[in-house]
């Protein structure tokens, strides 16, 4: 751990010392994380070829109202043969509204050494009463085929295929177009469990670390094939564009396959395939021609996804039937089982609805967390709290939220208070209270192991820990020094961790607190690339390596039910969280961890919050101005003029960089960053009406062009650019001193600018003039827009102020919008305590209201 500060320090040293712009340094260290030649699973499944899967579909069934068959080696026979496997036993099933789900594992009447782990508390409780109940199979024999397929209803156009020989799964049109197709390149790989073998060296090492691995090998990879694609979408956590970029193939620079492994990476880099903090191992395909499909893979282990160039198999003579476009992807995986589900679209819109009919739908936010929230590592004492928040009131600035970082704890022992520093929180939390206003602190999983601690020592005595190989429980070093690690996938523990945020418990904490988990990769100072050891043990003997993409998913759904339980129930939680997992939208928002203050950081933020929100994450924002470094004022400027758009609002910055509160920066700076953060309290009620449509059908609030133009090329690479629900398209400006910027606004009908209401026509670019008082930002023909045009000191505020309508009509003088409301803080809106209007001005047509909004109120 002393090395790894030591390196930190000495990355913000250098920089110091050498005076350097931040733009053109970096610190990342790329030697402390392993790339795929180096961690076995990946190397040996890339070096797989095309058609080596050997495996046939036998006793094709159906039984209790899923496809059964059993996967067998055709080298069965040979009774000699090392490699041979024993058979595995697969399960298809299809759900309404089109979703297949296959699962793939081992038999467990064959008496494998482990049962493998299946991720739970992730697919939603209502999602398995949405079964289909197969009835019938027919076995055809299609195309050229010499063995047969089953063909299985999947939605009212479409079939689910299970092609006996050579194995493949594929989704199909009624048509006979294929959708989505797995294994079709042969690459299925399944390594199963067996005993250890005397000569067997199963250990892996990596930097003076080693995994004991006692289960020894267990990888799980194949391909997975979206026809008539011409982009792929998703996956997040990665520093990178929207549309994923080819990994590997001809004419493509080989790179890493993306990586999906939650880990805290020191000033990563603003393009790249590496794991950061968060993983959903869910791709969404769109193309001009058909529309949208997705693939998701449950499963919490490192997962390694290539994107395959167009004719990276040119020479395995395999080939598939023709189609205009077609993406083909390798998936790879070192533990779990196949656990995937294929999503047939056909609209963005769809896929994401079908996604998160599985994994749930966005959390319905308080009112006050979408609005603008100051942090900064750290607000030194209480009279700093009380500095900056009285200089928003002199500066006409509002916000909501005052954030503490790890300073304000006794020792990094979360739930206390520094009490030099902070002698009074309840006072100080009144005070913000008082304005409409509240406080986050932060609560990270590393509990430090001090006997005097009493969160310690309970833990310890309950056996809470997650515990070490050898069964004792883990100690790992992190900012309170030697640290263990509450097994936040066990139900009891997560009630236990949950009990804690009681007003009884957390003492100093107030009904106007809320919490931050940070670190939840979880983050090991002194762990294997940073994180906990792959051998560690979860509750019933889940290795870590099994679960870890999913540990931070756990402690977040711990500690946000925790807000719930503290309010008895009534009020909605906050909770920001670093890592996440699929599913992480029904706990809270989170951020994309420690970025740069430059431009690129700026620039990537965009498709990073958009992939976010393509797979149901819609609560999400970047550190405004940049974590790391300094921002010049123009780029400090810039960021809250795009910040004001993200879903998750938030000014933050590290402890070595200077005080950057907006009003530091001169007069005009000052007006300027006051101007975006206006536009964002102008908007709530807007913003607020569109979590609420992420709330009921997963559409996220911050959506790439081609969600609302699905058949416009141009906008398919496009993610500098974004749309806010389906009627405000912003354009960043990621570049200094900008007087020009290139926008593409689609569609028939035109747009009128933000500010100056001129009318832009739609379906071409346009060269727009910038200043330097806001970013380009347009309002869509025909659609009407709510607002609240008076500022007040927070939202809460603005509770009573008047609703403005913005009216934008199109061609035939026509429009319609929507306006949802509710008390903005409890759940009684589950009971239909809110109100949801349509709005619609008519045209020469009939005003037709769209069915969908349900009005309603007590
Ligand atoms: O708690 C300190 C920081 C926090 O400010 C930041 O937002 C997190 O992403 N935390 C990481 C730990 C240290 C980072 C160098």
């Amino acid at each position: 751990m002393k090395h790894q500060m030591a390196n930190r320090n000495l990355c913000f040293f250098l920089i110091l010392l050498l005076g350097l712009n931040q733009s053109s340094v970096f610190c990342w260290k790329k030697d402390e994380f392993r790339n795929c030649n180096q961690t076995p699973f990946c190397k040996r499944a890339r070096a797989l070829k095309p058609g080596s899967c050997s495996l046939v579909a036998d006793n094709v069934a159906i039984s209790d109202g899923e496809l059964t068959a059993k996967l067998i080696s055709k080298k069965q026979d040979n009774q000699e043969d090392e490699s041979q496997i024993k058979p595995l036993i697969l399960t298809l099933s299809v759900y309404q509204d089109g979703i297949m789900r296959l699962k793939i594992d081992e038999d467990p009447s064959l008496d494998p050494p482990k049962k493998r782990f299946e991720v739970a508390d992730v697919i939603v409780s209502e999602f398995p009463s949405k079964k289909l109940w197969l009835q019938r199979l027919s076995t055809e024999t299609l195309g050229g085929d010499a063995s047969p397929s089953s063909i299985a209803y999947l939605s009212e156009g479409y079939e689910a295929i299970i092609r006996h020989e050579p194995f493949e799964v594929y989704v199909r049109d009624r048509a006979g177009n294929r959708v989505v197709s797995f294994n079709s390149h042969g690459l299925f790989d399944f390594e199963q469990l067996r005993q250890k073998k005397e000569g067997d060296d199963w250990e892996e090492r990596f930097r003076g670390h080693t995994d004991t691995r006692p289960y020894g090998p267990q990888s799980i990879s194949f391909d997975v094939t979206f026809y008539e694609a011409d982009f792929v979408y998703g996956i997040p956590e990665h520093a990178t564009n929207l549309a994923l970029k080819p990994s590997r193939g001809p004419g493509v620079e080989e790179s890493e396959p993306y990586r999906l492994f939650n880990l805290d990476v020191f000033e990563y880099i603003h393009d790249s395939p590496f794991g950061i903090y968060g993983s959903v191992p869910f791709m969404i395909s769109h193309g001009k021609s058909r529309g949208t499909s997705g693939f998701f893979w449950l499963n919490a282990a490192e997962m390694q996804i290539d994107v395959l160039g167009s004719g990276w198999d040119a020479e395995s003579g395999i080939s598939l039937p023709s189609s205009q476009s077609r993406i083909d992807t390798f998936w790879m995986s070192e533990a779990g089982i196949v656990d995937a589900f294929f999503f047939v679209g056909p609209g963005p819109k769809d896929a994401i609805r079908q996604y998160t009919s599985v994994t749930g739908t966005q959390a319905m936010p308080q009112l006050f967390s979408i609005a603008y929230h100051q942090c900064r590592w750290n607000y030194r004492d209480e009279e700093d709290v009380v500095n900056v928040d009285s200089k928003f009131d002199e500066h006409d600035i509002p916000y909501d939220v005052l954030w503490l970082d790890i300073e304000h704890t006794d020792g990094k022992r979360y739930f206390t208070w520094d009490r030099v520093l902070f002698p009074h929180p309840e006072e100080m939390q009144n005070k913000l209270a008082a304005k409409g206003r509240h406080m986050v602190t932060i609560v990270d999983p590393h509990i430090k192991r001090d006997e005097s601690f009493q969160l310690h020592k309970e833990a310890t005595q309950k056996g809470y820990y997650v515990k070490d190989a050898g069964g004792n429980d883990y100690d790992g070093w992190c900012w309170p020094g030697s640290s263990s690690y509450p097994d936040t996938l066990n139900p009891e523990i997560r009630s236990w961790w949950a009990e804690k945020f009681s007003f009884q418990n957390y003492v100093g904490s107030t009904p106007s607190l809320y919490i931050w988990n940070d670190m939840n990769e979880p983050s090991v100072f002194n762990g294997p690339e940073l994180t906990m050891p792959r051998d560690a043990l979860h509750y019933g003997g889940v290795e870590h390596r099994e679960l870890h993409n999913a540990y931070g998913y756990y402690f977040h759904m711990a500690t946000s039910d925790g807000l719930v339980k503290r309010g008895n129930g009534k009020d909605r939680p906050f909770v920001l969280s670093r890592a996440l997992f699929s599913g992480t939208q029904r706990h809270g928002a989170v951020w994309t961890g420690d970025n740069t203050a430059d431009w690129d950081h700026l620039r990537v933020s965009v498709p990073m919050i958009l992939t976010l929100g393509l797979t149901g994450m819609s609560f999400s924002g970047a550190d405004v101005g940049g974590f790391f470094g300094n921002p010049e004022p123009e780029l400090l400027v810039r960021w809250y003029q795009v910040g004001a758009y993200y879903p998750f609002f938030r000014g933050h910055a590290h402890h070595d960089t200077k005080r950057r509160e907006p009003w530091l920066f001169g007069e005009r700076n000052t007006e300027l960053i006051r101007d975006a953060i206006h536009v964002r309290y102008a908007l709530l009620p807007y913003f607020y009406t569109l979590f609420r449509e992420a709330n009921t059908s997963g559409v996220p609030v911050m959506r790439p062009l081609w969600m609302e133009f699905p058949f416009e090329e141009a906008t398919f690479g496009n993610d500098e650019a974004f749309m806010v629900g389906n009627s405000l398209l912003v354009q960043g400006i990621y570049t200094e001193r900008a007087k020009h910027a290139s926008v593409y606004l689609p569609g028939k009908q035109s747009w009128y600018d933000l500010i100056t209401g001129t009318a832009y026509k739609g379906g071409m670019s346009h060269k727009i003039e910038v200043s330097e008082e806001s970013i380009p930002a347009f309002q869509r023909a025909g659609t009407i827009v709510p607002r609240k045009d008076r500022f007040r000191r927070s939202s809460t505020q603005m509770a009573n102020d008047p609703y403005v309508l913005v009216i934008a009509l199109n061609s035939s003088q026509a429009a319609e919008g929507e306006l949802y409301i509710d008390d903005g803080k409890s759940f009684e809106f589950q009971q239909g305590a809110y109100i949801h209007r349509p709005f619609c001005v008519l045209g020469r047509e009939t005003c037709i209201v769209k069915p969908s909004i349900i009005s309603s109120s007590r």
